[in-house]
């Protein structure tokens, strides 16, 4: 049978196919997940619903992460047809793309609240709705970088955010834990997609990876689509808390 058969998840911060989240969607799809997507504006609409339906699905809601109502919305939608979840991906961050680069000095309080809000807080108010639909256990996910542990430049207020975003991930592991939900955040090496392209020299943070990491090239969106369907499925079963690099070994060596 294969891995995923049976299993309901629900996959946030789909922009394009260049995204992360579509890597894991892909994968967890093709190991026979059954899955729902969300955007955030039309926009995005527009390129979401084509690949949602590639891959079969019959949900693609909108969603945007600062606003409760809509995130309530969501999961009432899910409860209402599925009864119940197995899974969800987290692939969203924002951040002002004037202060990806330069000095994080110069962070602003509004768009520090506004990245804090979008980038990190989001897991904790989907964690929130999610946890009462994963009435046998779960398995949660969320992108990070390596920005969170050391300085890269330009990532600046994101990096912040992602140290609070991987610490959120080991307090959730603590709480969920005991409902057998379990927390983990996969940190992807850089990838060329929208979200990436507003950080500041971003094809040189490309290159240096490339020439530095271990493997001696950058990692694919269908890698960390195979690291999202391990944490997803029963293969991970004993591991929650976790911050797993799938980043060519870059962080041994950067
Ligand atoms: O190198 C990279 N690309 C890496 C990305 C390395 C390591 C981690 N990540 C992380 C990102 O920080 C993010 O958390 O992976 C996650 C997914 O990012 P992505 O695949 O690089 O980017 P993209 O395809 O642009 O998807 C992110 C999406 C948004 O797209 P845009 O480009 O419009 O910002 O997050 C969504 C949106 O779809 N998003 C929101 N969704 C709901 N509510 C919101 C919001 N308020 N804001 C952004």
């Amino acid at each position: 049978k294969p891995l995923m058969a049976g299993k309901k998840g629900i996959i946030l911060g789909v922009a394009n196919d260049k995204s992360i989240a579509w890597g894991i969607a892909k994968a967890a799809s093709d190991a026979g997940a059954e899955l729902a997507f969300t955007y955030q504006g039309e926009a995005l609409e527009r390129r979401v619903r084509p690949l949602a339906e590639s891959v079969g699905s019959k949900f693609v809601l909108p969603c945007d992460v600062t606003d409760e109502a809509s995130m309530d919305s969501v999961f009432e939608t899910l409860n209402g047809a599925w009864g119940s979840l197995d899974f969800m991906v987290h692939a969203i961050a924002f951040s002002d793309k004037d202060e990806l680069k330069g000095q994080y000095l110069q962070t602003t309080r509004s768009n520090f609240l506004r990245t804090m809000d979008i980038s990190c807080y989001s897991l904790t108010a989907l964690a929130q709705r999610a946890a009462p639909l994963m009435k046998d256990g779960g398995s949660i996910i969320t992108l990070t970088y390596y920005g969170a542990e050391r300085v890269m430049p330009h990532y600046n207020v994101m990096g912040v955010a992602k140290a609070a975003l991987e610490a959120s991930v080991r307090y959730l592991a603590a709480d969920m834990g005991p409902s057998g939900i379990r927390v983990n955040a996969i940190s992807a090496g850089p990838i060329k997609t929208l979200a990436a392209s507003g950080i500041g020299d971003f094809r040189y943070i490309l290159k240096w990876n490339e020439l530095n990491s271990p493997l001696r090239r950058n990692v694919t969106i269908d890698e960390v689509g195979g690291a999202g369907l391990y944490f997803l499925s029963d293969l991970s079963s004993g591991v929650t808390g976790e911050v797993h690099h799938v980043d060519s070994g870059y962080h041994t060596v950067g």
